[in-house]
């Protein structure tokens, strides 16, 4: 059935051949590293961490997904306390708030393996009260905080070239110096006030979502107004909007080619989180409000795990 999402393995690996990771002269720090959550931005980051030298244990929630990093030369955590206890600064970087919140407060969670002095560094994209209380509680047991989302998606996190978003403790920024030189092109400090990371990333991310469906509702149209949409991709390519994600999302949407770079559930999440946001300082979002039900509508189609692009079947039903 063709209007079921494709995500071919084939596909995949094919494209993963392409990846070609910058290549970057970093001084790994001695400070032993944990990263927890091995998902589509997890993978890359942690590949990269460990080709930079640093010393690194793994922990995912399905542990199958460990066993690649394993044999590339990371340690492997048997839950996120036990990461945390072994490691001097642990990474998490997992799908939304609920995950957060098991991964910290949960059972064998984060919490319980901080003592005084143990770095952790939020990376995941999550709602503002939900970072704070993680933060609150670490702190209070003597722990340091740094929240550090970031901009981009798969092919960023592998090639290494993301953009780091942080807020929370200067310390421990500057202790994450050589780990995010590894993730990134740029890693960026916005001060002490952890949310304010957040509040960046989820204005970025809702940009990139009206964008996103923007480009959706043009290339259906395209369709019902009798235009060939490859005409359509050629000209926006060749004028002022040609950019990564108008030249890329336009061929995923060609090629009926939705295998996840940034998934549309997680999409939707941080629109949804930029739409709280909005509310709490009265601020107007039109336009996010109407691509989030577009979004919504296609997670209703089944386009949930699908990227981005995948809201173009929600735009053209
Ligand atoms: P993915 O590819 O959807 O991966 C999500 C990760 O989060 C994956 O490792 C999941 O583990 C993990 N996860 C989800 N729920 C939980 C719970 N409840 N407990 C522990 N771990 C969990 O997301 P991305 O890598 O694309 O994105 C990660 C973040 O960066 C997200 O906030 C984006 O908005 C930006 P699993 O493998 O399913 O067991």
């Amino acid at each position: 059935n063709d209007d079921m999402p494709v995500t071919s393995a084939a596909t995949q690996i094919e494209e993963s051949l392409l990846i070609k990771p910058v290549m970057k002269s970093v001084i790994p720090t001695p400070s032993r590293i944990g990263f927890l959550g091995l998902g589509i931005m997890g993978q890359g980051m942690v590949m990269n961490l460990l080709r930079s030298g640093h010393e690194v244990t793994v922990w995912n929630r399905t542990i199958l997904k460990c066993r690649e990093f394993v044999k590339a030369g990371a340690l492997k955590g048997n839950s996120p306390a036990e990461v945390v206890q072994s490691c001097d600064i642990t990474f998490s970087c997992v799908s939304d708030s609920s995950a957060v919140k098991d991964l910290v407060f949960g059972n064998a969670g984060v919490l319980q393996g901080i003592s005084p002095g143990k770095c952790y560094v939020e990376m995941s994209t999550i709602d503002e009260d939900t970072v704070q209380d993680a933060a609150e509680a670490i702190t209070a047991r003597g722990g340091v905080f740094l929240e550090a989302p970031v901009v981009g998606s798969r092919v960023p996190a592998l090639e290494g070239q993301l953009v780091i978003l942080a807020a929370g403790d200067r310390k421990l920024y500057d202790d994450c110096y050589s780990c995010f030189e590894a993730l990134g092109k740029k890693s960026l400090y916005l001060g002490s006030d952890v949310g304010a990371a957040m509040r960046m990333k989820l204005i970025i991310n809702m940009i990139m979502g009206t964008v996103m469906a923007s480009l959706a509702e043009g290339m259906a149209m395209a369709e019902k107004v009798g235009l060939d949409q490859e005409d359509i991709a050629e000209v926006l390519s060749l004028g002022s909007l040609s950019c990564p994600t108008v030249i890329h999302k336009s061929q995923a949407i060609l090629n009926q080619k939705y295998d996840p770079h940034f998934p549309l559930q997680h999409q939707q999440k941080d629109l949804r989180l930029a739409l709280q946001l909005g509310d709490k300082v009265e601020q107007p979002l039109y336009v996010a409000a109407a691509a989030n039900e577009l979004y919504k509508k296609a997670r209703r189609l089944g386009y949930g795990e699908s990227d981005i692009s995948a809201v173009f079947r929600a735009a053209s039903a």
